[in-house]
């Protein structure tokens, strides 16, 4: 018997540009790892909502996001590439999974409490809500595996806690899945604060470098981006925050090993570190946005892949939804 492929699931909300960190954290690894897997990238519209969002922007930026998934190197031959709000399973089970989870499950997620001190009083209840959406976008497809940074962990580890409580209250239906998180890279910190994680909403542009920044602005953001006292180029995350995260960008826009960049740099000071560092990121996007010129000069195209990506993962979710409703016992037959 053909044992049937892993399938993996992941995706990007559409809130703005993505940054080197959604890069190294996510999609780089997803790139690298497409092959192995029976693949699902999505682009979690309905999410993005979850904080105010300005119409036209978003489904601009839907658009761009589809076309970096592309400039990264997804094979939409091999992947399903889709908009999440395009197959309406997403938002039903979302609901059905929120009538599950518990009030208090949800006010542990660190991402909320981040995003609700930010907002205080006017946050939304989507925002509290986010995860059992997430949960169903995982969960719709029979999902193993689920490559995100650090800061998602927390989620998928409540959607695999929401898959055994739905299998045991209603029968066996969900797959648990698991996280696929980078051991190094899973976490990019802001340049400006190398204690907060760079982050599209962030205040402060200066501290995160976007995939489509120019060779200049890489260049400029990186020589003002912070370092800690003294003048080691040496890695401790806990001592010297800032130039570690340095060194975990130069590694993954290079590929050497972190030991070898502190020896190239060894007795040489930050103004020679940052200057090495930024032609390297400047190296790493730049066939990254040449191609994502290409991909958004041909809407036809992309329009085409996301109508395909959309007609197969709506197959896919409609199976299962027809299964769940069954089980809950929703609807007449
Ligand atoms: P927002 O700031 O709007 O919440 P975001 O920057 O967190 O957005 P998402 O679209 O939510 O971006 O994340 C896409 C992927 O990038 C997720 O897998 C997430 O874990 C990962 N990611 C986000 N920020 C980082 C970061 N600073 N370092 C590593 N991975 C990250
Ligand atoms: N919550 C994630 C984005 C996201 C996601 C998903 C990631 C929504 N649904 C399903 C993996 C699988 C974030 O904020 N980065």
């Amino acid at each position: 018997m053909v044992a049937m492929p892993e399938l993996l699931f992941s995706g990007v909300k559409p809130t703005s540009t993505p940054h080197i960190g959604n890069y190294i954290g996510a999609l780089k690894q997803w790139a690298e790892i497409q092959h192995r897997y029976q693949c699902l990238f999505c682009i979690v519209d309905l999410h993005a909502i979850t904080v105010p969002q300005d119409p036209k922007e978003m489904r601009e930026r839907t658009l761009e996001i589809a076309a970096i998934y592309l400039a990264i190197g997804l094979d939409p031959k091999r992947c399903t590439l889709f908009v999440q709000s395009e197959v309406h399973e997403h938002a039903e089970l979302g609901w059905i999974l929120g009538t599950l989870v518990k009030m208090s499950e949800l006010e542990r997620m660190t991402q909320y409490k981040d995003k609700a001190k930010v907002k205080g009083e006017n946050v939304g209840a989507g925002l509290f809500n986010y995860p059992s959406l997430m949960a169903a976008d995982i969960l719709l497809y029979d999902t193993t595996v689920v490559p995100v940074g650090e800061d998602q962990m927390q989620h998928v580890e409540l959607t695999r806690m929401l898959a055994r409580r739905f299998n045991s209250t209603f029968g066996e239906t969900f797959v648990e899945p698991q996280s696929l998180v980078q051991k190094v890279g899973a976490r990019i910190m802001s340049l400006q604060e190398p204690t907060k994680k760079m982050s599209k909403s962030d205040e402060s542009a200066s501290g995160t470098i976007m995939l489509t920044d120019s060779p200049d602005v890489i260049r400029k953001k990186i020589s003002r981006a912070v370092t800690d006292s003294g003048t080691d180029i040496t890695y401790d995350a806990i001592e010297r925050p800032a130039i570690s995260n340095l060194l975990t960008i130069f590694h993954h826009a290079t590929g050497k090993p972190i030991k070898e960049i502190e020896a190239e740099y060894a007795g040489k000071g930050y103004a020679d570190f940052k200057k090495g560092l930024a032609e390297s990121v400047v190296e790493m996007l730049s066939p990254i946005q040449k191609k994502l010129d290409e991909f958004k000069s041909d809407p036809g195209e992309l329009a085409r892949i996301l109508d395909a990506g959309r007609d197969a993962a709506q197959e896919m979710a409609a199976k299962k939804m027809k299964v769940v409703m069954e089980r809950v016992g929703l609807g007449r037959k």
